[in-house]
Order: C-alpha cells, then structure tokens, then sequence
C-alpha cells in the first residue's frame, strides 16, 4: 500500500533511475549495446526492485508515464555515449504488454526518437512472448509500424512462455534472449543444456541474433562461443550499473 501511494509521486519526485547491463560480442568480446533496466530510490524503503513495482505499476496504469519516461532516458543516455564514443551501442528497454496495447505507442516511440536524435536502429525493444501472445494482431501491426523507422525487437526470456513457433513466424524480431534459467543450466542440466543449443540453432536457420541472459561463469560463455550465440550479458562481465559506471566501462571496452 505504501509502495502504490507512493509510486504515483516517483516520477514527478524524480525518484526514479536507469542503470545499464552491459550486451557484449561473444565473437570479439567487445560491447556492442546494453539493456536499460529502471531503479526506483524510494526516500525511506531504498532501492526498490521493478520486479515489485513494475507489476503495480501496470495494473494502476501507472506503466505508460513510467515507461515512455524509461524509453526517453534510456535513449538520450544512449545517443550522449554513442556521440562521445563515436560508437554505434544498440539500447535495449524492456516494454509492456499494457504500453503495447495503449493506442499511442508507436507515436511516443516516434517521438522519443524524434527528440533524442539516436537513430532507430540503434533501439531495441524488449517484449515477452506474453506481450506477443495478448493481442498478436494489434501487437504485429505496431511492430510492423515501427520497424518501418528501423526500431529492432528482442523476445525476452525467451523458452519459457507459450508462443508457438508458427505464431512467433509472423513477428518483425531480430533478436531471441535466452532466459537465464537455461543459461544456469549449461553443462549441470542435460534439459537445460539441450534446450540453449536449439534456440542457438532455431536464431541460426530463422537468421535472428541470438544473446544469453544470465552469464555468470567462463564455462557458460565457452559453450555460448562454442555453439554460435552471438551475445551475452550476466554477472560475469557486469552487473547492471549506474550511467557513470558504465560510461567508466565503455571507455576501456569499446
Ligand atoms: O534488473 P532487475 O532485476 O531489477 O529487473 C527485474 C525485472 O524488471 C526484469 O524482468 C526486467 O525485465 C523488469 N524491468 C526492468 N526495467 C524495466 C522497465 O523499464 N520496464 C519494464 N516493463 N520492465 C522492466
Ligand atoms: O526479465 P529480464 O530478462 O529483463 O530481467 C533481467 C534481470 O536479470 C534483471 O533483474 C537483471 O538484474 C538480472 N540479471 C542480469 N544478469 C544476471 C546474472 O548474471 N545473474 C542473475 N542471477 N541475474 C542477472
Ligand atoms: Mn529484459
Ligand atoms: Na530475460
């Protein structure tokens, strides 16, 4: 209770912040974008999880200000490092079913771009195979439109929802993430291990970028190499970090 009254002062309180995960190259190590995941600093309860407060959030409605704010810092930061680095870092920001089915989402999607000046194809949204799955005609036709202006889409956690492959045909996505569950079970779980190498194999022939979430281990990035996946993210190389600290990281890695 106290967290949803006061959820609806964070944004205006200026409470809420967007700390970045590094998204390297498995092939030169180098990296290549960073996903964008929101921090709420909650005067007296401290840092609160968006697993707590995102749910919330959508449920009051509250979701649409909060992300298109996400969505416009998250671009803006990406745009100010790619200037300074003179680098091409795709950013990726995770977005909700509710944002998806709100009718004005490719216009602020639009927009943000218009007033960030980064490019669209140096933006990627994340969505999960439950945003697909919702309303997957209203859904393929935002995503048609925005894929017009060269927006990318990712499928998040992807394997552990309930699209059919058949269905996930029709989507404009160029990227599937591995769910981190499959990538802890690399080389301790013989489910888990085989079902990581067939969504490699799956991005391969369907020609999608494949990027394991959840690396914490040099045997698991071995493997991931070993078997083609394109990118990576997890502990093993960072956590997700506040701007200043990934700045401080982009100008030794890039
Ligand atoms: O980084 P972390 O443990 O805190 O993220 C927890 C969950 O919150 C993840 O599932 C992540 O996708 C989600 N999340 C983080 N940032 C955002 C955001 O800006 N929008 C939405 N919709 N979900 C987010
Ligand atoms: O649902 P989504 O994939 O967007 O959520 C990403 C979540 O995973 C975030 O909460 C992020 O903080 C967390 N995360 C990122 N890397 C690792 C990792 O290597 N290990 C674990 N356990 N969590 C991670
Ligand atoms: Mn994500
Ligand atoms: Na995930």
């Amino acid at each position: 209770l106290l967290i949803e009254s006061s959820l609806r002062q964070a944004l205006a309180r200026n409470e809420f912040r967007v700390f970045y995960q590094p998204q390297l190259d498995l092939a030169s190590g180098r990296i290549k974008g960073m996903e964008a995941l929101v921090r709420w600093r909650h005067p007296e309860l401290g840092i609160v999880s968006p697993a707590r407060f995102i749910p919330i959030a959508e449920e009051t409605g509250q979701i649409i200000d909060i992300g298109k704010w996400v969505l416009r810092e998250a671009c803006r930061q990406a745009r100010e490092w790619n200037a300074d680095a003179g680098s091409a870092l795709v950013v990726a920001v995770n977005v909700s079913a509710k944002q998806f089915e709100h009718g004005c989402f490719a216009t602020q999607v639009r927009q943000v771009l218009e007033e960030t000046g980064l490019p669209a194809h140096q933006l990627e949204l994340e969505i999960t195979e439950s945003v697909i799955m919702d309303r997957p005609d209203h859904v393929v036709s935002v995503m048609k439109e925005l894929r017009e202006l060269g927006v990318r889409f990712s499928i998040d956690d992807f394997g552990t929802g309930y699209s059919s492959l058949s269905q996930l045909k029709r989507f404009p996505i160029d990227t599937l993430k591995i769910d981190q569950s499959f990538t802890r079970d690399i080389g301790l779980d013989e489910g888990g291990t085989a079902i990581t190498r067939a969504v490699i194999a799956l991005g391969h022939s369907l020609r999608l970028q494949v990027v394991a979430e959840g690396v914490e281990t040099t045997e698991q990035q071995r493997f991931l190499a070993q078997h083609g996946c394109h990118g990576m993210q997890g502990y093993l190389f960072s956590r997700p970090v506040e701007p200043a600290a990934f700045g401080a990281l982009l100008s030794m890695h890039v």
